[in-house]
């Protein structure tokens, strides 16, 4: 299968994340892509390529111009501000300051833009999701063209990333991205499968009211785990995207035979939307080992997970999302991705 992969998703080496009261050296850091990258070398996956610049049209496509404006910016301001350390939210539109304006001051708009506080944005916060998308879309190029599937080795993730919004260490949502860019490109329907820990909000988000991108995501039941307040069953889509978005919460504990079944109802649900393309939001903050997650999937499992998916039978795009136990990354990642081809 081929990679797609760059070196310069180093440059995002953020010093802080909010967590636990404390700043601590961020979950998502660099080295998750060096255990990938290496594991993949060593299991012999594929060719491994460099992306391709595509511009800012295809983000714009996504999300909103205002939001894409505050993200190559925020830094500039904050530095200009004299604020100390990297840049973090600590104050939000609630529900009863609904936030009608988009404030000036750079520390209110970051919480305009902001979903949650573990995320500090910083001077290459921008670039590095400007050069994921481009990943993304290089190994989206390569599936169209030939029609069989690809790899996109993204850092920073994005499937937590909204139409306005930031968080969850993703800025622009690199699956839907890819999905638009799929559409655009002639394509009628395309399917995206969340199967990172963590529900994929701005991924359902941005597609909510459509019914040519079909959404579905298994993940830790919202009412104990991040991102808290979107991901519910009942959360089915909106006018013409009503019966579109499929949710599968699952609590803290899920070993593999019941999240395996889960896998299974959402791929009988694809096949019945016969979509053209399969994206893959490819977390693997699944495993029983992650440092920020409750599920309980073992490295052996991702290889069967490849092969249930392989077995839909349709060009497949896998994007990288989570995954934060470094030194297991890449075998789990690899795995997903050896399952899936053999
Ligand atoms: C792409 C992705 O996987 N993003 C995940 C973002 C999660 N951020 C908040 C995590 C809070 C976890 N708190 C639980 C600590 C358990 N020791
Ligand atoms: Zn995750």
């Amino acid at each position: 299968m081929l990679i797609i992969h760059s070196d310069r998703t180093r440059q995002r080496r953020t010093q802080t994340e909010l967590s636990g009261g404390e700043l601590v050296s961020p979950f998502e850091c660099p080295e998750r892509v060096d255990y990938i990258i290496q594991r993949a070398r060593d299991a012999q996956l594929g060719d491994i390529r460099e992306p391709m610049e595509h511009g800012i049209d295809p983000v714009l496509a996504i999300h909103d111009r205002g939001y894409i404006d505050f993200l190559s910016t925020a830094w500039q301001h904050w530095k200009a501000d004299g604020h100390a350390g990297e840049a973090i939210a600590n104050i939000w539109p609630t529900r009863r300051m609904p936030g009608r304006h988009i404030p000036r001051n750079i520390e209110g708009r970051l919480g305009y833009y902001a979903l949650a506080g573990e995320t500090s944005l910083t001077a290459d916060s921008f670039e590095s999701a400007l050069l994921s998308k481009d990943i993304a879309l290089t190994a989206l190029d390569h599936v169209l063209d030939n029609g069989n599937s690809a790899f996109a080795l993204c850092r920073p993730p994005g499937h937590h990333a909204a139409v306005d919004q930031f968080g969850g260490y993703c800025f622009i949502n690199n699956v839907a991205v890819a999905a638009q860019r799929a559409l655009d490109k002639g394509h009628q329907r395309v399917a995206i499968l969340d199967v990172d820990f963590h529900h994929g909000n701005g991924t359902q988000d941005i597609f909510y009211a459509r019914n040519d991108v079909l959404t579905l995501s298994l993940h830790g039941d919202p009412m104990d785990e991040f991102p808290y307040f979107l991901g519910f069953a009942e959360e089915t889509g909106e006018g013409p995207g009503e019966g579109f978005n499929i949710n599968y919460p699952l609590p803290s504990g899920t070993d593999y035979t019941t999240w395996a079944k889960h896998l299974e109802l959402a791929k009988e649900r694809i096949s019945e939307f016969r979509p053209e393309l399969l994206i893959i939001a490819l977390g693997v903050d699944t495993f029983e080992n992650d440092p920020i997650s409750s599920f309980k999937l073992k490295s052996e499992d991702y290889l069967d997970v490849g092969h249930r998916i392989a077995a839909l039978g349709l060009p497949t795009l896998f994007v990288m999302e989570g995954g934060y136990a470094v030194e297991e990354i890449g075998i789990n990642a690899v795995n997903v991705l050896k399952g899936f081809s053999n």
